[in-house]
């Protein structure tokens, strides 16, 4: 019999939830466990881990992977595109948060909270700081996915300015303006914040390099919410010390996690979070809800949500 390994333990209702949609599967829960038997059979994946990789270099019968996170940079991507596995990823379920956070680090810099806190915590009443505000700055968003729409969504309740860069530069809801890469530099000098929700790929591979921050002005806030390694660490911390930029806020970092003794930590201006914007209490259940439409559209032989381009990565 064919099986549907899941790297999640299932709860006994989804398990029976996943039984019902596909009778003519085995499912099997907390694929980590697998016997290499079990994984030679699987025809799907739901979630991926990179103890699966293996099973790709035996015979097997694998169709389809579906994973729990919107980035793919992790999968072993040629193998897969190879074998002709289709590929969906979990784009959409953790965009609701990672555009909250995103504004809670922008507020956290305009409203002074960080420094109040530690003012709290030394019971000092100070009103002495350089309260601003997020109305009428402008945000230049690289990529313009769920992410970044979302982002643009909210960017856009405070009353800013909100451009939108991608590969076409099509005009998209939720931002005043889209632009190419190759138009939107010229934007950056005068962006209040410059916020990075891009996937990894060869092509954005340390984009956010010394150059790039050059034509960044001093009032920029830098934000990455996208991958670390699309950002040359030393080079964010060489433009956050010599007052090339205003500060940043990355959640994600080169290398990951961000060892103890990276002078990043102490770059002046900066947040540093340990890549969980991703992280919510309502992720479960919508990346539930993306297994269950894509299981349904799968044994019934139709197009599955959130197919990932091997050309484009992402
Ligand atoms: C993701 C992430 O890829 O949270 O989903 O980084």
């Amino acid at each position: 019999m064919k099986n549907i390994i899941t790297s999640m333990k299932l709860t006994a209702e989804q398990k029976q939830q996943l039984e019902q949609l596909a009778p003519d599967y085995q499912i099997i829960s907390d694929g980590i466990q697998a016997s290499s038997e079990q994984l030679a059979n699987a025809e799907v994946l739901l979630g991926w881990n990179p103890a699966f990789a293996t099973l790709l270099d035996h015979d097997n019968q694998l169709k389809w992977v579906q994973t729990f996170s919107a980035g793919v940079d992790s999968l072993p991507l040629e193998q897969l595109a190879q074998a002709n596995v289709t590929l969906t990823n979990a784009r959409g379920t953790n965009a609701e948060n990672i555009a909250q956070q995103t504004l809670g680090y922008m507020l956290v810099y305009e409203r002074k909270l960080y420094s109040i806190l530690l003012e709290q915590q030394k019971h000092r009443w100070n009103r002495d700081h350089h309260f601003s505000e997020l109305t009428g700055k402008t945000a230049v968003l690289f990529g313009t996915g769920q992410i970044g729409s979302h982002i643009a969504r909210l960017a856009k309740a405070f009353g800013m300015h909100v451009v939108g860069i991608n590969r076409h530069g099509e005009a998209l809801e939720n931002f005043d303006e889209v632009t190419t890469f190759e138009a939107g530099i010229s934007l950056l000098k005068d962006a209040d914040y410059v916020i990075t929700s891009l996937p990894l790929t060869p092509a954005t591979k340390d984009y956010f390099n010394a150059d790039l921050f050059a034509k960044m002005g001093p009032q920029t806030f830098f934000i990455n919410v996208g991958r670390g390694a699309s950002v040359v660490t030393v080079d964010l911390d060489s433009a956050l010390r010599n007052g090339q930029l205003a500060g940043a806020a990355v959640d994600v970092t080169n290398p990951e996690p961000l060892p103890a003794d990276n002078p990043l930590w102490d770059a002046p201006n900066i947040i540093i979070t340990p890549h969980d914007a991703g992280f919510s209490d309502q992720i479960n259940q919508r990346v539930w809800q993306l297994i269950i439409k894509n299981v349904k559209a799968y044994v019934q032989g139709e197009t599955l949500n959130n197919l990932v381009d091997y050309q484009q990565g992402y």
